[in-house]
C-alpha cells in the first residue's frame, strides 16, 4: 500500500491532491509540525525530516516535485508530458517552478508563524518576500491563461496550484490568478484532497498582511 506522510496545509498537500487525481488507494499518515519530524524513524524516510515523504514500490521518496514526477511516470502518463512529447520542456519548467514559489512561501511562513516574537521578524524581508511571491503567482497565471500551465491539466498545475492556494494567505491575487485557482479548486480531486487534509496545523488566519513600510 502507498503511504503518504503528511501535514495539513503543507507541501504534502500536492501529493495528496495528485493521488486523488490518479485515483490510487493510499494510507495517509498525519504528522505534527514539530520536532517529531526529526525522530530517527522518520529521518530514515526523509533525510532532513520534511513532508511529503511517500512510501511506494518498496522505497521511500522525498521532495514533492520528484514524487509528483515519479507518480505520473509510473501511474498517470496523461498527467505529464514525457520525453519526446510536445510541451515537455514547458511542463518541466512549471513542475519545478512550484518550488520557486515554495521558497517564498517558506520564508513568509517562517516570518509570520515560526518566529513568534516581533523582534525576530524582519518587516523588510516580509515585504520583499510578499512582493516576490506575488510576482511568481502572476507569472503562473499568465502562463495558464484560460487553461493550464502546460496546455492540458498536468502535475505542473498541482505543483504551482498549491502555491496559489496557499499564497492567497500572503498576497492578494489578480483576477486572472483567482480564475485559474478557481478552475483548480473546482476539480473533484482537489475537493477530495481538501476533505482529507485534516485540521489546520500551520495557518490559522485567512490572510497575513505584509507590515506597512
Ligand atoms: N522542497 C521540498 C520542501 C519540503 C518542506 O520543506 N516541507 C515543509 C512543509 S511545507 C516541512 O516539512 N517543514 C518541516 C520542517 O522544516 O521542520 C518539497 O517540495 O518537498
Amino acid at each position: 500500500m502507498i503511504r503518504l506522510h503528511h501535514i495539513a496545509q503543507s507541501r504534502s498537500f500536492r501529493i495528496l491532491w495528485l493521488l486523488e487525481e490518479i485515483g490510487l488507494p493510499f494510507d495517509l499518515i498525519p504528522h505534527a509540525f514539530d520536532k517529531t519530524l526529526r525522530d530517527p524513524a522518520y529521518l530514515a524516510l526523509s533525510p532532513v525530516g520534511r513532508v511529503p515523504a511517500l512510501e511506494i514500490d518498496g522505497q521511500a521518496l522525498f521532495e514533492s516535485g520528484a514524487i509528483a514526477e515519479y507518480l505520473v511516470e509510473t501511474r498517470a502518463p496523461h498527467l505529464m508530458r514525457g520525453p519526446g512529447q510536445a510541451g515537455r520542456s514547458t511542463y518541466l519548467e512549471w513542475v519545478h517552478f512550484g518550488e520557486t514559489i515554495g521558497q517564498h512561501l517558506a520564508n513568509l511562513t517562517q516570518h509570520n508563524i515560526a518566529l513568534r516574537e516581533d523582534c525576530m521578524r524582519s518587516p523588510t524581508v516580509m515585504r520583499l518576500e510578499a512582493k516576490r511571491l506575488a510576482n511568481c503567482l502572476e507569472a503562473v497565471a499568465a502562463q495558464a491563461g484560460d487553461g493550464y500551465v502546460a496546455e492540458d491539466f498536468s502535475a505542473a498545475d498541482i505543483q504551482c496550484g498549491y502555491g496559489l492556494w496557499l499564497g492567497q494567505r500572503f498576497v492578494r491575487l489578480s483576477t486572472a490568478a483567482q480564475q485559474y485557482l478557481n478552475r483548480l479548486t473546482a476539480r473533484p480531486a482537489f475537493r477530495a484532497a481538501l476533505a482529507k487534509d485534516g485540521p489546520a496545523k500551520i495557518y490559522t488566519r485567512d490572510f497575513y498582511p505584509a507590515p506597512e513600510a
